[in-house]
């Protein structure tokens, strides 16, 4: 090792003595890397390694940090030029592997351009700070397209055009995993179809409903301080002429479990702390409100704010966004009224009164002020939550709950006043969003759910979020790998099959009937006496031989999801998946003078009417049965699926360069790993393979039939095709012929249309000086 360690690019004198080019495609400029590689060091990072000399299998490197070792060549691998560093579209790169795309895009996050192309897809690299590439002038740049650099404004323009030229509808799917920046992308591509699309007033409307939405849907968790805990999916209406007309949005499953229980760190909906904080001095006094720390359901995490967050400047901007969406301010208070009556319902206590747990409500300041906002009788409130009416045959008993009972009792009536809640306001901003009656056009859905998660403890909302992730990463699977190969395959022409990560395996284990885990799940729910661990042990029996499927000891289990392994825990799974409220709390809601409580009963009566008709009448039927959460859960991700299935797609990829939520940090082996998990490679390879520009033999014949200098014998579309072809010398390479399409690599039907648009051109010049002459 006689380096000094100052080595660091080879010089290119140096590089041109080599004579065994391995550039064989790209031989036209003089790469300075020539001899530079790939090497994986021991903690797994790539370094970009010279190669000293190479005898036979094994190769003399220097690293970057100036050591010299002897490596069997089969362990390095080629790097791109230097001219390739930070190319906008992984296509360009020479060398498609691993280290050099993570090099890419490491080069172009080093700069901020946090965006760059996988041939159709985008892929986003959270920055983690503000980046300056958003704003009027850069939306006004690609709407003229003078910017030409990859961004969620390019393909937000697509998307539009695409709608207005096909008259097709379009979709954006963001994913990407917890903390990736799919809500951040979903809230830049909005600006620009507001932008875009604006004029009617309506976009403003649509705009705020982002910070409505995520004082109510989002809270801080251990991977992201903003986490989405619902699933979105938002349509945006034009009319013919590229205005929006309205919008409509769909939210899925709610995680109300956080309303009630959060882990250490976490936060529960961050209105609770902008309530808290923000409302104004008789506002509080009205909802009898205190701090944070005072309510037992937010200081049991021990976190109440978030850094560079303030909570009671939220509080404003989310009181002004309501106005705007045309919430009156009755129907604010009565919302802030819910929030404060959930955060006192946590504060509700019982005493025990007998030797076996019975328990009566203690009449406290909590109690009262439950009963005061929801505008219900203070005795009733008690007996809802200390007692069960029963039906025995004809009769009618009360029967006394233990301490478990009563807690239990209790949060889910908290629980279910914020599921309702969180309707009820989706609702509400759906109604000021309505299309008008005259429903012209197209639509852009865009498409932002909760990330695919992974915590130390998982439990059934992991299991629901990761399973919708699942879904979507097979409709990515489906339209870019096997629709696109299907297409090749169907027209006869010549393709080498790309292989990717199919995940059916793992979506029939959680769908499969009768023996799937959502099934499953659902039987055990539906058992009286069944059990977490009855449950556990029934997937263990049943789903041993699925290869996605592991059991684990007592009450756990792994499912090997594309994003890699989740090991849940059963614990509350099937109690969560009942969900039930009983009909004492529905029949308490309903007896409530405020609207409010009133439409969250009825609501729930018409959802428990409108399920399977399943009557199941465990202790006594004094529970509104109503579908299953995660039967539910799967029909709504069905029907979105539906939807995007008539639309045209375009993916985009967030990629976490960090787990630490820190600007200027890029994890290679992090980052490796969701490009692996999500196929990004091998949607490069297919592109790269692929032939995106088609057209029918006739239309192709029609086209530019005329161009052809010499007349055919037959006049069949494909020998005129052909014979176009050979005309203009387009390389066998560079096309395909089907069966009843002509396929082209990219850029290559550009020069037929030159061609074409010159003579018709000259054509017309020559009429118009003939009739010029003529005149
Ligand atoms: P997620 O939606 O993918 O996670 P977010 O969109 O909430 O992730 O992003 C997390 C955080 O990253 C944001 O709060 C921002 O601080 C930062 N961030 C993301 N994108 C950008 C950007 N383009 N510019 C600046 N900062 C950004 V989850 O909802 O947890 O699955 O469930
Ligand atoms: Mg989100």
């Amino acid at each position: 090792d006689g380096e000094d360690g100052s080595m660091s690019l080879p010089s290119p004198s140096n590089s041109a003595s080599h004579s065994e080019s391995r550039w064989g495609d790209t031989s036209s400029y003089t790469p300075r890397k020539i001899h530079q590689s790939w090497f994986k060091l021991p903690n797994g990072d790539w370094d970009l390694v010279n190669i000293l000399s190479t005898t036979g299998t094994e190769s003399v490197v220097s690293l970057t940090e100036g050591k010299v070792l002897k490596v069997k060549a089969e362990n390095l691998i080629s790097a791109n030029p230097d001219i390739l560093d930070g190319v906008d579209d992984l296509m360009q790169l020479s060398y498609l592997n691993e280290p050099s795309v993570l090099y890419d895009l490491e080069y172009r996050y080093n700069q901020d351009l946090i965006y760059t192309k996988a041939g159709p897809v985008l892929v986003a690299i959270n920055p983690f700070k503000k980046v300056d590439l958003y704003g009027s002038d850069y939306i006004e740049a690609y709407k003229r397209k003078t910017a030409q650099s990859p961004h969620v404004y390019a393909i937000t323009d697509t998307a539009i055009r695409e709608m207005i030229r096909d008259e097709v509808n379009q979709s954006i799917v963001i994913s990407g995993e917890s903390g990736a920046g799919k809500t951040e992308t979903a809230k830049i591509a909005m600006q620009y179809l507001a932008a875009l699309g604006g004029g009617s007033g309506i976009e403003f409307e649509i705009l705020k409903t982002n910070p409505i939405l995520e004082a109510f849907g989002n809270a801080k968790t251990s991977r992201n301080d903003n986490s989405s805990r619902f699933g979105k999916l938002i349509e945006i209406h034009f009319s013919e002429t590229g205005r929006i007309t309205g919008a409509n949005i769909q939210t899925f499953l709610l995680e109300k479990s956080r309303v009630v229980q959060c882990t250490e760190g976490e936060r529960s909906y961050h209105i609770f702390y902008q309530l808290c904080s923000g409302a104004p001095p008789e506002l509080k006094e009205r909802l009898n409100l205190r701090r944070a720390e005072e309510y037992k359901y937010l200081s049991q995490s021990n976190c109440f704010s978030i850094n560079r967050v303030n909570d009671a400047e939220e509080f404003r901007i989310v009181t002004e966004a309501l106005n705007v969406v045309h919430i009156s301010k009755e129907d604010q208070h009565s919302v802030f009224a819910m929030l404060a009556a959930v955060l006192w319902l946590g504060n509700v206590s019982f005493s025990v009164i007998d030797n076996e747990n019975h328990v009566e409500v203690v009449e406290d300041e909590g109690l009262q002020t439950v009963a005061k906002l929801i505008e219900c009788d203070i005795e009733e409130l008690k007996l809802a939550l200390s007692t069960r009416k029963m039906r025995v045959g004809n009769d009618s008993i009360v029967q006394k709950l233990t301490l478990p009972q009563a807690i239990d009792t209790r949060d889910a009536l908290a629980k279910s006043i914020y599921a309702c809640l969180f309707e009820w306001l989706v609702e509400q901003i759906n109604k000021s969003l309505a299309v008008g009656k005259r429903r012209t056009g197209r639509s852009i859905s865009i498409l932002d759910i909760y990330g695919f998660e992974s915590f130390d403890r998982n439990s059934l909302e992991q299991f629901c979020i990761n399973y919708a992730n699942e879904r979507l990463q097979q409709h990515f699977n489906r339209h870019l790998f096997k629709l696109e190969q299907e297409e090749y395959i169907q027209d006869g022409i010549d393709w080498a099959k790309v292989d990717f990560d199919d995940n059916q395996d793992c979506l029939s284990l959680f769908e499969k009937k009768p023996l799937g885990l959502l099934s499953l799940l659902d039987e055990e729910s539906t058992f009286p006496n069944a059990t977490d661990m009855t449950f556990a042990n029934k997937l263990k029996q049943h789903l041993r031989r699925s290869s996605s499927f592991r059991g684990e000891r007592g009450k756990a289990f792994t499912v090997c999801h594309y994003a890699g392994e989740v090991t849940y825990d059963t614990t509350g799974f099937l109690e969560k998946n009942r969900d039930l409220l009983h009909l004492d709390s529905i029949q308490l809601l309903s007896s409530c003078s405020c609207h409010l409580p009133q439409a969250f009963a009825s609501n729930m009566l018409t959802q428990s009417e409108k399920s399977i008709g399943g009557t199941s009448h465990k202790s006594g039927g004094a529970e509104s049965q109503k579908l299953s959460v995660a039967r539910k859960f799967k029909d709504q991700l069905f029907q979105l699926i539906l939807r995007l299935e008539n639309t045209t797609p375009h993916f985009i990829r967030c990629i976490k360069p960090n787990k630490l939520q820190s600007p200027g940090l890029y994890e290679q082996g992090l980052v490796l790993q969701q490009l692996k998990c999500c196929g990004v490679l091998e949607v490069v390879r297919i592109s790269r393979a692929g032939f995106p520009t088609r057209m029918s033999h006739k239309k192709f014949s029609q086209r530019y039939g005329f161009l052809l200098q010499e007349s055919l014998s037959s006049q069949d579309p494909l020998s005129v095709s052909v014979a176009i072809l050979h005309q203009f010398n387009i390389l066998p390479e560079m096309y395909q012929v089907g069966y009843t399409k002509l396929f082209f690599r990219t850029g290559q039907i550009g020069v037929l249309e030159d061609t074409r648009n010159r003579t018709l051109h000259g054509i017309l010049c020559v009429q118009s000086c003939f009739r010029g002459h003529l005149a």
